[in-house]
């Protein structure tokens, strides 16, 4: 009958997005591990802060009108990989690749796409580094393989993100030329903030090293 119907399809809707809310807590688990124990070990924090979002059915539907996937959840679940969405902002751009390197190293978590927006930033100025994760998620009579997004970037990046996003959609998705060449070049004035800040970090951390040097060579006097 159609409430049979309806009632399994309900079901199974469910158990679909529960997968991918649990792969996300997964995954926000295993960066909150590396957080903590790498700021241990190296008394120092790469993360800044870290979001998660499910993409809403609004814009999961969105994105299958407009790439004309199948209506059926085994092609939504091939097809669209960001339902599940993990963001670690990091305080310097060196920090992205280090997060990376320890994420690509975990064994149950596959990295199956890298899209890096860094070394080739995207048409309208936007960077980071994104992952794209298959994550296993055990359910009770089977185990479920899903997508999770990662996005890595520096507060910079963030920053020029979160705004333009905002503007892109004031504006009602056309921005006039002489609005988006600004957002590129406001793009570029953020990539050299993050050099100048990297390279500042890096001289302090020179400084710093001389330091300890010297107050260990006094010590073993
Ligand atoms: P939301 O709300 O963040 O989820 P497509 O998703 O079809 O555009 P693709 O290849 O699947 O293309 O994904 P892509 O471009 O590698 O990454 C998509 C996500 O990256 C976006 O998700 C944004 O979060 C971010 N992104 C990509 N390009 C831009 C950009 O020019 N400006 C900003 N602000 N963010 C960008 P969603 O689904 O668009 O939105």
């Amino acid at each position: 009958s159609f409430e049979q119907q309806a009632k399994q399809l309900k079901v199974e809707l469910t158990r679909f997005m529960m997968a991918y809310r649990f792969a996300l807590d997964e995954v926000e688990t295993k960066v909150k591990i590396l957080k903590e124990e790498f700021h241990l070990i190296h008394e120092y924090n790469p993360i800044e802060h870290i979001n998660t979002r499910l993409k809403s059915p609004e814009s999961i539907i969105a994105k299958i009108q407009k790439r004309q996937i199948p209506l059926d959840l085994v092609s939504i679940k091939e097809n669209i990989q960001d339902i599940a969405g993990i963001r670690i902002t990091c305080s310097f751009e060196s920090d992205i690749y280090r997060i990376q390197e320890m994420i690509c190293k975990q064994e149950d978590l596959k990295v199956v796409k890298i899209k890096d927006y860094i070394q080739q930033p995207k048409e309208s100025g936007y960077r980071s580094l994104h992952l794209i994760l298959q994550v296993p998620v055990f359910l009770s009579d089977c185990t479920e393989n899903v997508y999770v997004e990662m996005q890595i970037r520096t507060i910079a990046m963030d920053f020029w993100a979160s705004l333009e996003h905002k503007i892109y959609y004031k504006y009602n998705k056309d921005i006039p030329a002489y609005l988006s060449n600004q957002l590129v070049e406001a793009a570029h004035t953020a990539a050299l903030l993050d050099k100048k800040m990297e390279k500042l970090n890096e001289e302090i951390n020179i400084l710093k090293n001389q330091q300890e040097d010297a107050a260990y060579d006094y010590r073993s006097l």
